[in-house]
């Protein structure tokens, strides 16, 4: 009888192969409606006599089937780690994924030169809107109802007052109207003309340069640009200023510096000139600051901008614009 349950318990145990099994196998047998259970409270049943012994042969038999069921246990949790570290484990000889770098794109590059040596000069960094009214991208700029810029051929209209602003000084008459003088900022991003060839794209970028205070002169505005210049450039970067006129600026210049590709002999790009076109500049207008409020009996400012495509161009020797805008990775990996 006893020898028939120890028989059919190894029977059992030898099928079970894992750890659900091998638990359900130790219910059926301990557990609290199990067979040795089941026996043992049977033990009352019988004679007083008999009771010691048959007793003594369930719990050798308990006894037995314990130490089986714990030592299948950990052999099968063993087995089940062995398994589990194999599936687990990194082949660290395989080669890993190729991940593509990405890079600055040159607009970016030469967008942050310009800023970062106008920063070092003590300028900040203005931002405004790219969708600005009428009123700040040209009333407030002295630019005439009638002057060219204005005509829808040039300008995107949104609406009758709205536009997609053609240069960044809409940022500086946005500046003024909320700060007091001193001012010193440049106002680099996107601008907008409706023009497309190989030296214009419809967006472009501009970085322009403003500084108001009490007794800023013609002077200052030499010193900031040909500091630039010859950062940007190299100290040996010949530099001109000649008379020229904006709406906005009252005396108003262009900046040439000596052709960079040819050293000034004359060459293709600087079409035989030796000099290179690189900047706007000028004397704030009056009129400007009697639109923002400021007094121009007390303060007195300059103005300048440039367009970063051109630079970029002339610095990267690059005669098409649009390369900058068609995403040809072969393009922009030399960069
Ligand atoms: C240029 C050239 C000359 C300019 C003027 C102003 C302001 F706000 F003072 F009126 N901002 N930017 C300016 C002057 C821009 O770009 C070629």
């Amino acid at each position: 009888m006893m020898e028939d349950l120890k028989k059919t318990f190894l029977e059992e145990i030898s099928a079970v192969n894992n750890l659900s099994d091998l638990s359900n196998l130790r219910v059926k047998y301990l557990g609290r409606k199990g067979i040795i259970t089941d026996r043992l409270k049977s033990l009352s049943a019988l004679p007083h006599e008999e009771r010691p012994l048959q007793g003594k042969k369930i719990n050798e038999i308990k006894e037995f089937i314990e130490a089986d069921l714990d030592s299948k246990e950990s052999r099968l949790k063993q087995e089940e780690l062995k398994k589990q570290l194999l599936s687990d484990s990194v082949d660290v000889t395989l080669s890993g994924k190729f991940v593509p770098f990405g890079r600055q794109h040159p607009i970016n590059k030469v967008l942050s030169e310009i800023t970062d040596i106008f920063v070092k000069m003590g300028f900040s960094v203005e931002e405004g809107p790219e969708v600005e009214l009428d009123y700040y991208n040209f009333e407030a700029l002295n630019i005439p109802k009638d002057h060219p810029a204005r005509d829808m051929q040039d300008t995107f209209y949104i609406s009758d007052d709205i536009v997609l602003r053609t240069h960044t000084s809409p940022v500086q008459v946005r500046v003024m109207e909320k700060r007091k003088p001193p001012v010193r900022f440049i106002a680099p991003g996107k601008v907008y003309r409706c023009d497309a060839d190989i030296t214009h794209t419809p967006m472009f970028h501009q970085v322009e340069g403003f500084m108001v205070d009490k007794g800023i002169t013609f002077s200052n505005l030499k010193g900031v640009l040909e500091a630039f210049l010859h950062q940007m450039f190299g100290a040996d970067t010949p530099v001109r200023f000649r008379p020229s006129f904006f709406p906005f600026t009252e005396p108003s210049a262009e900046v040439d510096i000596g052709c960079i590709l040819c050293g000034g002999a004359g060459c293709r790009v600087c079409k035989g000139s030796g000099w290179l076109e690189i900047l706007g500049a000028g004397m704030v207008n009056p009129k400007v600051f009697e639109h923002v409020g400021y007094d121009p009996e007390e303060y007195s400012g300059f103005a300048f901008g440039m367009g970063v495509e051109r630079i970029a161009m002339l610095k990267y020797s690059i005669d098409d614009i649009r390369m900058f805008y068609e995403n040809d990775i072969r393009f922009l990996r030399q960069f």
